[in-house]
């Protein structure tokens, strides 16, 4: 069995607890990945220990070299970017083709991430006294704790990871257990690229070493992606030690389905953006919300749909869905399937795992849809994880905006229409943080700010331009050139 390592400070080295964990494949419980590290505290010291040192120099480094070396690193992943598509359609399941646009997405990050780095804008503003320059630049964080999920394990770090870097911060990243695979090869691509040691720092492990990473007093930042309850937590801890910390959790995504839209896109539509990724997106659709005059149509044509979706270990062409990510994942999905229908909700199709042939030595799980889902039903208000569906009937387009915010999370959100009004009236109420116009709820690019309002986050937006809102902080200057003493509010009025 192939023994992976850690990365720190430009080395690769063994956990010092010398301890590993097997990672196993969801699509098939005999394909062992290999042993990675079960990283514990004295791991996270070293590497904490190498990413400060290393600030020193990345930091004073000028943020155009900077962006030459993470444009090089975006140039290798398009070089490697079918062998790592399968490696993490390997370790996490979803389908090559969408680990292949998992990787571009990462590409995008990379050569956005670089180009930034000659746009790190400042603002000057006039002074309000004579002689007197205001000026104000960004400026780099520290060490930043990196924390993220397995269902985009090579994106969403990169979104995190790229612009940390490009910004003149140092890196100390812990891959989800499920997808370590897939943080080896994002270490050597950044190694490969030319990034200095102690730079970026990964470290393989489970959970617990995490909260390491985010009490070490020499954290200056956590970015993390992952579940509103651990996200709460680490919420928790950055307050009490005055940590900047971006959180980016959970959501309940709607498609709101009005009369006028166009019928087949929508069911398209909510397809994709339900059991893509076999459902398991922060951004996935769970919730249908159609309009009473083509409810029963739309389930008609969607069930249809669904039940022809092709299962199966997602190395393999022909494969639509893939497994989920293990088997409390799917026994989740049954205990919500059930809680569904307990609720008063209509079973459509799906509602089981699926086990025919070699999808029993996997975690796969039919695509389900259940209808007459109400707001009192939990499935309706509940994060599943999973290839669950609601549909909800809404009496009229008032109704379709007051279901779809009735929500603790407020993350996507999508509104098929050919209504130009309601369209842009949807556009104001709805209560996400992205929205779509006929589109589905999934799909968001590298360079437009991405995150969410209510439960899903606290306030802060990756992807973009917003992304060095978090990974830089103001410097204001104030220049005197007046040659005398100057004091502000007093002498000037
Ligand atoms: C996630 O599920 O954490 O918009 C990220 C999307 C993808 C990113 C999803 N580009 O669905």
């Amino acid at each position: 069995m192939q023994k992976f390592k850690n990365y720190i400070n430009g080395e690769w080295v063994e956990p010092i607890s010398g301890k590993y964990f097997p990672n196993i494949s969801p699509a098939n419980n005999e394909d062992i990945i290999g042993d990675f590290p079960d990283s514990g505290q004295q791991d996270v010291d070293a590497a904490v220990r190498a990413a400060k040192e290393a600030f020193k120099s990345w930091s004073r480094m000028p943020a155009p070299k900077r962006g030459d070396i993470i444009k090089k690193a975006g140039d290798i992943f398009v070089r490697r970017k079918a062998e790592l598509a399968k490696i993490m359609t390997r370790e996490m399941g979803k389908p090559t083709f969408e680990t292949e646009g998992d990787v571009q997405e990462a590409i995008d990050t990379a050569f956005y991430s670089a180009s930034e780095t000659r746009r790190l804008f400042g603002f000057t503003a006039p002074s309000e006294m004579e002689n007197k320059m205001n000026l104000s630049f960004r400026t780099p964080i520290g060490v930043c704790g990196i924390i993220t999920a397995w269902n985009f394990p090579v994106a969403v770090p990169s979104w995190k990871i790229l612009p940390g870097l490009a910004a003149g911060n140092t890196i100390v990243y812990k891959p989800s257990k499920e997808s370590p695979y897939s943080g080896v090869i994002f270490a050597e691509i950044l190694e490969e690229a030319g990034v200095p040691k102690g730079v970026f720092n990964l470290l393989l492990g489970k959970g617990a070493m995490g909260n390491f990473i985010v009490e070490h007093p020499d954290v200056n930042l956590i970015g993390f992606t992952g579940s509103t309850d651990i996200g709460t937590k680490i919420g928790e801890i950055c307050g009490r030690m005055n940590k900047k910390v971006s959180l980016e959790m959970g959501g309940k995504n709607a498609q709101i389905v009005l009369d006028d839209a166009n019928l087949e896109l929508a069911v398209e539509g909510a397809l994709w953006g339900a059991f893509g990724t076999t459902g398991q997106r922060c951004t996935a659709t769970s919730r249908v919300i159609v309009e009473k005059g083509i409810y029963d149509k739309f389930i008609e044509v969607i069930a249809d749909r669904a039940r022809k979706l092709r299962l199966g270990d997602g190395s393999k062409p022909e494969t639509e869905v893939g497994p989920v990510i293990h088997a409390q994942s799917l026994r989740n999905c049954q205990n919500y399937t059930n809680i569904g229908i307990e609720d008063g909700g209509r079973l459509i199709c799906g509602g089981e795992p699926a086990t025919d042939g070699d999808l029993s030595k996997g975690t796969f799980f039919k695509p389900t849809i259940i209808a007459d889902v109400t707001t009192s039903n939990r499935l309706f208000n509940e994060e599943v994880f999973g290839p669950v569906l609601s549909i909800t009937k809404a009496e009229d387009f008032e109704d379709a905006i007051r279901l779809q915010n009735h929500c603790e999370y407020g993350l996507s959100s999508s509104i098929f229409t050919r209504d130009v009004n309601k369209a842009f009236l949807a556009i104001r109420e709805i209560e996400a943080g992205i929205t779509y116009i006929n589109a589905p709820t999934i799909g968001a690019e590298a360079h437009m700010p991405f995150g969410g309002v209510k439960g899903t986050g606290n306030g802060h937006r990756e992807g973009g331009w917003t992304v060095f809102d978090i990974f830089t902080e103001w410097k204001t200057v104030y220049v005197d050139y007046s040659d005398r003493l100057q004091r502000a509010q007093i002498d000037n009025y």
